[in-house]
């Protein structure tokens, strides 16, 4: 099966997995990047059975509002029942890294407000140890070039993603060559650098389910 096929499946088995708490009520918090396209897709012909969404990038409100799915902002929905959303790397523990798409900060936000994290990958992002992928780390542009110097503090080779600028307004530093052994611990070292935004491991609040697309079919570990 090629990767494109086992991210439909994965975004099918999401779908099959969400239908059943839809109410006329529910706002659901969707994620962005490819996957999460092809989840959106599949909730168009759902759009009567619930209220809306809550988006993680100005891409995803765009594809979901051309599709006649409502779009209300985080601050007037408090909670949603589930947010929906891809990895770029995930573990075992169901702890990611994320951030690929440049979306890590609305995308943790979204994930913080969530009673249920359902993260949406295929095969190819499940890994042992976080970190082949690099890091993306979101930063206050004035900030970028210290906070790059903390970031060689802990190990790591820090590359600015040039031209890319983030639904914030802020850049990417995109971190190499650490493979990281203590998520939850790496994700609170880099918070507290000053000029860091957010950065693209999501340990603290992991995903309470994965949907992974496998030869085998969809494998689903909590
Ligand atoms: C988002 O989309 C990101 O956090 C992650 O970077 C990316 C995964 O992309 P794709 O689904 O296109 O592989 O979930």
């Amino acid at each position: 099966m090629t990767q494109d096929a086992l991210k439909a499946a994965v975004a099918d088995a999401a779908i099959a997995e969400i239908t059943p708490m839809l109410e006329k009520s529910t706002v659901l918090g969707i994620g962005t990047g490819s996957t999460a396209n092809l989840f959106i897709d599949r909730l168009a012909p759902l759009r009567d059975r619930f209220k809306g969404a809550v988006a993680s990038s100005d891409a995803s409100k765009a594809r979901l509002e051309a599709l006649g799915i409502e779009v209300f902002e985080l601050n007037d929905v408090g909670t949603v029942p589930v947010y929906i959303d891809g990895a770029d790397e995930v573990n075992g523990a169901l702890e990611m890294i994320k951030g690929g798409g440049a979306a890590l900060t609305r995308e943790k936000i979204v994930a913080a407000c969530a009673e249920r994290f359902i993260c949406i990958a295929d095969g190819s992002k499940r890994v042992e140890t976080l970190g082949r992928f690099p890091l993306p780390v979101e930063v206050i542009p004035m900030a970028r070039s210290y906070v790059a110097r903390e970031l060689v503090k802990l190990g790591f080779e820090p590359v600015y993603r040039q031209g890319v600028v983030t639904d914030n307004g802020n850049q990417i530093l995109d971190c190499f060559e650490v493979m990281i052994e203590r998520p939850v611990e790496m994700e609170t070292r880099i918070n507290a650098i000053v000029g860091v935004v957010t950065n693209g491991l999501f340990a603290a609040r992991g995903a309470d389910v994965l949907l992974l697309g496998t030869a085998g079919g969809v494998e689903r570990v909590t």
